[in-house]
């Protein structure tokens, strides 16, 4: 099975196989790729696929877009146990996970996942600013219902914490004020060892899009 995936430092969509795939420890070969290269659209024009990445190929199928490969993983690797056992917890997973994959476009143009940088004093829109409190509020809800069980969303860590950690990334870059709950889910996000070893290839990576950067005073950040 192969993961092509775009730049460490800005694919927000690759993040989220990746993470599931390193924290699991899967044996799935990773190919990153350079976001916008002939290479890359060349390599992804031999499949049935959006041109995009994430893209998963295995012998026989090709998954595309982030949230069917999440799943597509977990079903091939139910060890992992990618959603909730309990099924209103499995149902508020995927909807916050659904939720996730189709909204919260303020944010996602304002701050593209940049793991490199901080940017003081950047202020959201008003859309942003509702959308960064939606989110909060779902960490919230997933947390004080569904997370007894250990420090992830839904105790212990499923499809939907892979699909919320670049919003995480995003959060790294801003200025957001947070109740301790959620400083407590970021950290978590931050700390665990396959974030900490995206960040770091980030850092590490030599490419840089500058259609990707705010042109805005920034700070460099750290693993
Ligand atoms: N809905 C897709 C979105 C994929 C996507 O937009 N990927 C970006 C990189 S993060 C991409 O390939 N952009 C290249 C392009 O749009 O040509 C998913 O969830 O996988």
């Amino acid at each position: 099975m192969q993961l092509i995936i775009g730049n460490y430092n800005y694919s927000s969509w690759s993040m989220r196989p990746w993470l599931f795939v390193e924290y699991h420890r899967l044996p799935v070969e990773v190919l990153k790729m350079h976001l916008g290269s002939e290479a890359l659209l060349s390599k992804l024009d031999q499949h049935f696929s959006d041109r995009k990445v994430p893209l998963l190929i295995t012998d026989t199928a090709e998954v595309w877009d982030s949230l069917a490969i999440l799943d597509f993983l977990g079903e091939h690797y139910p060890q992992t146990k990618p959603w909730p056992i309990e099924s209103e917890a499995r149902a508020v997973a995927r909807s916050v996970s659904a939720e996730m994959h189709s909204s919260f476009n303020a944010l996602r143009a304002e701050v593209p996942m940049n793991c490199r940088r901080y940017y003081p004093g950047l202020e959201l829109s008003h859309s942003a600013q509702k959308e960064v409190q939606r989110i909060m509020e779902i960490w919230s809800y997933c947390r004080d219902r569904f997370g007894a069980g250990g420090p992830w969303l839904f105790g212990s860590f499923t499809i939907a914490d892979a699909m919320y950690a670049p919003v995480v990334m995003r959060f790294r870059s801003v200025d957001i004020e947070m109740s301790d709950d959620i400083k407590a889910y970021c950290e978590t996000v931050n700390h665990s060892t396959a974030v900490k070893e995206w960040i770091d290839r980030a850092l590490n990576e030599p490419e840089k899009i500058e259609a990707a950067e705010l042109d805005l005073p920034s700070q460099v950040l750290n693993s």
